[in-house]
């Protein structure tokens, strides 16, 4: 059944609870923290777990037959499981932790790519890909002698199907795309685009950084064949992301970092490799960080992904009507909040981002400005850069309410005509 904006209002009032950040003040007004696409916020649930393992299991994993090494082994493999039923992957041996999406990228690129990209091959990219899911394949492509093709987008920043159609092709060996746009919020037609690629024989990675943490994913539905995305866009603490792959694709890939822990035995001269997930995990891993993004998959599943995307859709359809009716606003990506996440990148005639972050930030309110690690973007949509408001499940109307006055304050302070 739909919800009433009078039960998502409410329920979001009982998450805010759970962030103590958001009762900062700043400058003389309360927090209005609009920068979660850059990372967001996180719960009472996810800190206490991380000052719990540090004051009761602090422990190495994988080594110890002591008590508080097997309870730390048990807690950070454990996590395995929630993230396996999060994205419904097959095993747990496919979920490989990472620092994030950029390693998880990385390592997909200098392994798989490294042995599968051959001289003449094609890697088929997005025009709205963030830097990290493109300087990894641009240098991959250097290096194997192969070709960066990009797909076109339409008027309002979503990918030209037709045009996608004739561009994946027998040359295809990789298609790199995000699921959501950072900029332009677009939602990809992933399970299409992996479709076309996989009819010519192609492999499918799917950046789901900003997609996991809003919107229900499930890898197999996607059909994709890597997935990636960074647990501190999603209540959970920096430095721990997944690398979620196919089991045999997994499999056929020599290591990516060689140390303990990836190792089955070592000889002076040679060594064999642990077994997946492991082989991927060298070196003593983020322990405490695992723990603690278990807990935000957790927060996460208790609100329902379905009830964090129509709050982001209700508040987006809200934003883009209120941002609207400014004059000399411009907003970037899909003009139906359906179509895309909770990312406003938007302009103002005659007013410098940089400067509107830091006139917003004066009042309070966080958002980003600049060119969000995306500037072959920029270059498309002839900007130098936008300004960025990005919501999540404790975000409200009224603090929509509190950007858009602020943005007609900014004007006047800037001096701007635009808005008159
Ligand atoms: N891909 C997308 C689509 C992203 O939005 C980001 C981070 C990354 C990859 C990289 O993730 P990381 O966790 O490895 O850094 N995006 C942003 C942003 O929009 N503002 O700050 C970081």
């Amino acid at each position: 059944m739909a919800q009433t904006s009078k039960d998502i209002d409410s329920k979001t009032g009982e998450i805010r609870a759970d962030f103590a950040i958001l009762d900062r003040v700043i400058h003389g007004k309360k927090l209005v923290y609009l920068d979660n696409a850059a990372t967001s916020q996180k719960p009472k649930a996810v800190v206490d777990a991380l000052v719990d393992y540090y004051n009761n299991y602090n422990a190495n994993v994988h080594r110890g037959i002591h008590t508080m090494s097997e309870e730390a082994t048990a807690a950070y493999e454990g996590v395995r499981e929630t993230i396996k039923g999060f994205i419904n992957a097959v095993d747990t041996c496919e979920v490989i932790y990472t620092r994030g999406t950029t390693e998880g990228i990385n390592l997909v690129a200098q392994t798989w790519g490294r042995i599968n990209i051959l001289p003449g091959d094609e890697i088929v990219l997005s025009p709205m890909e963030h830097h990290s899911n493109l300087v990894p394949w641009q240098v991959l492509a250097a290096e194997r002698d192969a070709r960066l093709v990009f797909l076109k987008l339409d008027d309002q920043g979503r990918i030209d199907m037709e045009h996608a159609s004739a561009t994946i092709n027998a040359k295809t060996k990789l298609l790199a795309i995000s699921h959501m746009s950072n900029v332009l919020g677009t939602i990809n037609p992933v399970k299409e685009l992996a479709q076309m690629a996989h009819a010519h024989g192609a492999v499918v990675i799917a950046d789901g950084a900003q997609s996991v943490p809003h919107m229900a994913c499930d890898v197999q539905d996607l059909g994709v064949d890597f997935f990636v995305f960074s647990f501190h866009k999603m209540l959970g603490p920096t430095g721990v992301g997944v690398l979620w792959g196919k089991k045999q694709l997994l499999e056929a890939m020599p290591p990516y970092q060689y140390g303990g822990d990836m190792i089955a035995s070592v000889q002076r001269e040679k060594s064999r490799y642990n077994q997946l997930p492991w082989k991927f995990e060298a070196g003593t891993p983020n322990v405490a960080d695992v723990i603690a993004a278990g807990k935000a998959i957790e927060y996460l599943q208790t609100l329902g992904m379905d009830w964090v995307r129509d709050h982001e859709v209700e508040l987006t359809a809200y934003a883009m009507q209120k941002l609207g009716t400014l004059k000399g606003i411009e907003i970037y990506g899909p003009r139906d909040a359906k179509e895309r996440g909770g990312v406003i990148s938007f302009n103002i005639k005659g007013l410098h981002p940089h400067d509107l972050g830091q006139i917003l930030n004066e009042s309070g309110i966080a958002i980003r400005a600049g060119h969000h690690c995306c500037q072959p973007l920029m270059k498309d949509l002839g900007v130098m850069g936008t300004a960025r408001a990005s919501f999540y499940i404790y975000n409200t109307k009224a603090e929509v309410d509190v950007l858009a006055a602020a943005l007609c304050e900014a004007d006047k302070v800037l001096g701007n005509v635009a808005l008159r």
